[in-house]
């Protein structure tokens, strides 16, 4: 019998906005090692937190029933400080309880965790979980030394220990995914209407280089992948089984390999695949696959985001992006030729931005003209190869903020203040500009836009900006007045729930 053999994988109760407003998105990392820890022998509760958008008494609560052994949370760099407070209260609950934490954060970030003066974390798990953790579990049953466990890093005698790298899971078909724990009724893709939602993953890791972005360090700029039928096989049984209408691919460029993509496209039209696919790719790999688009859409790939980045060459070569400016006009244009819903971001905030120089971003993104624009604020990893080049202009330390909403470099000729105020007028404007040339799109674009906006109007952080853009709507086409009657009647007056509450 394992002594500790309960695990609670929890995920911290933090909240941004954004990509939280279109959705409610399951923690596939979790669904993955639970897996894992299952087939090893362990008894796994999956727990959401963040999803289910519960408070400390209610985790407390969880807690005390389940009466875990261990409690293993996640963290990226926004939600590292909520990650530990829940080992703290899970201390707190039972001190004898062992506390694991992973992720990207606190992959880069061990020696500054383990080293805090109150420590709550007894191990952490350095990138890929699923052969670690079920380990260095077993390791600690054993009465072993969880030194010969590769990839984990503790305190030992007041010391951190770390072990040395553990290579990355060469087959991926072979991993199985505890779906059966995931609590389906609250993943939902609010954008259309209410349809089941799932995130998947088809490949691990990327190629690239981008200078702010983590997550070509934390695969070392490596890229696996499985089998077109084995992943496709995963969707049709997510949908037969669990009805799953709607799936998010995790993949950073789920189309590196043009032929295994291809294939999966392929298989999917000759399956008749019910799922939609939302996506992430590379502009190169759009322009690519120029010949492919029909293809895409005919597999079911509704949702196209690229990160453009900037609409400069010179901040597009300082972030090491590999791409041309002109490139990213001409990859949103195909994906919106295939009738594809198209997304980009604008990361924003750098140091030399001014007014100015958002406002001509704002034009640049109605010119290029995706389906959705972001405007964010740029978040300076403390491992991010820029982060030597942004480290003078950082104005908070407060990691909570680093979730691509509020500012935390301050430009050379700008305030907090007015970076914040500018990066909403720039949503404003964009989104002003995308609903007043609604009747240009599809009749199923149109439809999808319009949700969209209600969510902005109603469960956004842009909220706000998103009324007063609004008004009453005198200029905007009649689906938009109608939707912002309807609105207004229902709520008597502007919605302001910050976030989804499932
Ligand atoms: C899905 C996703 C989400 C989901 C999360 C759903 C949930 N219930 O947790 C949603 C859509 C809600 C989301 C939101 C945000 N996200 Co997000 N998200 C992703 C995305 C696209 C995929 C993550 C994933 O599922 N990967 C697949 C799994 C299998 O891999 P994994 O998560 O890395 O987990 C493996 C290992 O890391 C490790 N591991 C991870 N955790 C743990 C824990 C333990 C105990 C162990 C042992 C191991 C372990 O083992 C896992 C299996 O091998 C990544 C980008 C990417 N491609 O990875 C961004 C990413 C993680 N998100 C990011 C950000 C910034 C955000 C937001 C702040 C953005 C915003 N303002 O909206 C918000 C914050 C959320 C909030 N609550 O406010 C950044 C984080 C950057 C950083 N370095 O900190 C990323 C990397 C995107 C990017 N390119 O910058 N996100
Ligand atoms: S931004 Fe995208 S392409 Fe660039 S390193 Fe990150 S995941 Fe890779």
């Amino acid at each position: 019998m394992k002594k500790n053999k309960k695990v609670a994988l929890i995920t911290p109760p933090y909240h941004s906005g954004v990509v939280e407003s279109a959705g409610t998105w399951l923690n596939l990392g979790f669904v993955y090692i639970a897996g894992a820890l299952r087939a090893a022998g362990y008894q796994v509760d999956y727990y959401d937190a963040m999803s289910l958008w519960h408070r400390w008494p209610d985790i407390r609560r969880r807690l005390e029933d389940f009466r875990p052994d261990v409690v293993a949370t996640t963290a990226f760099t926004a939600s590292v400080v909520d990650a530990v407070n829940l080992l703290r209260l899970a201390k707190e609950v039972n001190p004898e309880v062992v506390t694991v934490l992973g992720n990207v954060h606190a992959t880069f970030c061990y020696q500054d965790l383990l080293e805090e003066k109150d420590p709550v974390i007894d191990y952490i798990v350095l990138r890929e979980g699923e052969e670690t953790l079920p380990e260095l579990l077993d390791c600690l049953n054993s009465g072993g030394d969880p030194t010969r466990v590769r990839g984990v890093a503790f305190r030992r005698d007041g010391r951190v220990v770390v072990t040395p790298e553990r290579p990355f899971i060469q087959d991926l078909d072979r991993l199985e995914p505890a779906w059966d724990l995931v609590e389906w009724p609250i993943y939902k893709y609010r954008a259309k209407n209410d349809a089941r939602l799932a995130i998947v993953s088809s490949s691990r890791g990327c190629k690239s280089q981008c200078s702010f972005c983590s997550q070509q360090l934390f695969w070392e700029r490596s890229w696996r992948a499985r089998s077109p039928e084995n992943f496709v096989s995963e969707l049709e049984m997510l949908h037969s089984r669990y009805g799953v209408e709607v799936a998010m691919l995790a993949d950073e460029i789920p189309t590196f390999d043009r032929r295994r993509w291809q294939k999966i496209l392929e298989l999917m039209i000759e399956r008749r695949v019910k799922v939609k696919l939302l996506m992430e790719t590379r502009v190169n790999d759009i322009l690519r696959d120029a010949d492919l688009m029909e293809i895409y859409r005919a597999a079911g790939v509704e949702h196209i985001y690229v990160g453009v980045e900037a609409g400069s060459q010179k901040t597009l070569d300082l972030f090491n992006k590999q791409t041309k400016v002109e490139q990213s006009k001409a990859a949103i244009d195909l994906i919106n030729g295939a009738d594809i819903v198209s997304e980009t971001s604008f990361v924003l905030g750098m140091p030399d931005d001014t007014a100015e120089s958002i406002a001509a971003t704002v034009e640049l993104a109605k010119h290029y003209n995706p389906d959705m624009a972001f405007f964010l604020a740029i978040a300076p990893w403390p491992y991010a190869e820029l982060y030597p080049q942004l480290k003078e202009y950082v104005a908070t330390t407060d990691y909570r903020k680093y979730n691509l909403v509020d500012p935390v470099i301050k430009p050379r000729n700008m305030t907090l203040a007015e970076l914040t105020r500018d990066l909403g007028r720039a949503a404003q404007s964009f989104y002003m500009h995308k609903f007043h040339n609604l009747k240009q799109l599809s009749p199923w674009k149109q439809e999808f836009m319009v949700q969209v906006f209600k969510i902005l109007l109603t469960n956004s952080y842009l909220a706000d900006q998103m009324w007063a853009m609004a008004g009453s709507g005198k200029e905007m086409p009649e689906e938009v007045r109608a939707l912002l009657r309807v609105l207004e009647k229902d709520q008597s007056g502007p919605a302001r729930n910050f976030a989804p509450i499932p």
